[in-house]
């Protein structure tokens, strides 16, 4: 029996609590890498650690250790801020367009500052698409740029500018050492300075971006993992004839 507000780890049996971590240590592989393993996963608060796994990294020690979590979570009280809206397919979209908007939308796209990954802003964006998802390229109704990759926010607002854009989508998937913050804010600062924030779409994405986090950078929405063209263009479109940007 599930117990909604107080949800815990099923490994084995359900509500054992069972968790799998994968760790690696900066000491050479031994038995003394495997207790301080052990003890690591004891201060997480973790009970009965047991290594599964473990690998001689050249100098390092890899772990797969399986331990036992006493904690709980109250699912029942769990909010995710998330983009509230209809999603429709292409064709809807295209429809919509045609229906709401008549005529067609500038959407440019990049993956800025030293991010080189563009993985992501491709499968939003490009002709093919992902997943059996078609990219933004192919929607009619959409005009779509995607500037690629280590691109400057100077130069993303200049073609936003030359274009006369009416979304942005910015893509983001180094987060090391929060490189993506000042880089993010660096967008909305400039966008502001051009004064043109207020009549553009402006959303990031990637791995590691929530809508709470765009949200709270002065973005319009955020899109993580998992994310297709039919949940941004659904919030692009809806976007611009709620916001009268038509
Ligand atoms: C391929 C890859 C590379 C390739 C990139 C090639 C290319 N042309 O893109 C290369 C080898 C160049 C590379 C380099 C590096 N990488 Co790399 N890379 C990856 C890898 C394996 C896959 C990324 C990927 O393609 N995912 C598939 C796409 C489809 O998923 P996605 O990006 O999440 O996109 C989806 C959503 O997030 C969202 N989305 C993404 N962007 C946007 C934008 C918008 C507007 C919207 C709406 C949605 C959206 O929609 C997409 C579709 O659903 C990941 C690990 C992993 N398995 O994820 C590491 C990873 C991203 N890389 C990493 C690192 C550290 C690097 C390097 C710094 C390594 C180094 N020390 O040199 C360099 C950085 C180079 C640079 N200047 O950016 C780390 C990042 C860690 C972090 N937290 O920042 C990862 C996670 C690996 C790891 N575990 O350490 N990498």
């Amino acid at each position: 029996m599930v117990d909604l507000a107080k949800i815990k780890p099923y490994g084995d049996t359900l509500n054992d609590g069972i968790i799998q971590l994968s760790f690696t240590l900066p000491v050479p592989y031994g038995d003394e890498a495997v207790e301080a393993a052990c003890q690591l996963v004891k201060k997480m608060g973790l009970e009965n650690p047991c290594v599964v796994y473990s690998k001689d990294l050249t100098g390092y020690s890899y772990f797969i250790v399986y331990a036992k979590a006493t904690q709980t979570v109250d699912y029942m009280k769990i909010e995710v801020p998330k983009v509230c809206v209809n999603i429709m397919s292409k064709e809807e979209i295209e429809g919509y367009i045609n229906d709401n908007i008549k005529r067609d939308l500038v959407i440019v796209g990049a993956c800025t500052g030293t991010d080189a990954h563009t993985v992501g802003i491709d499968a939003i964006m490009n002709m093919k698409g992902y997943a059996g998802h078609y990219g933004l390229e192919r929607y009619k109704g959409i005009d779509a740029y995607n500037l690629g990759s280590q691109v400057l926010n100077e130069e993303l607002v200049a073609k936003v500018i030359e274009l006369n854009a009416d979304a942005i989508l910015v893509s983001q998937v180094v987060t090391q050492r929060d490189v993506h913050i000042p880089n993010l804010t660096q967008l909305v600062e400039l966008l502001e300075a051009e004064n043109i924030r207020d009549r553009v779409i402006l959303i990031c994405g990637g791995p590691r971006i929530s809508h709470e986090l765009a949200k709270e950078l002065g973005y319009d929405a955020g899109f993580g993992v998992g994310s297709f063209a039919e949940d941004v263009a659904s919030f692009i479109v809806t976007e611009i004839v709620n916001r009268k940007l038509v």
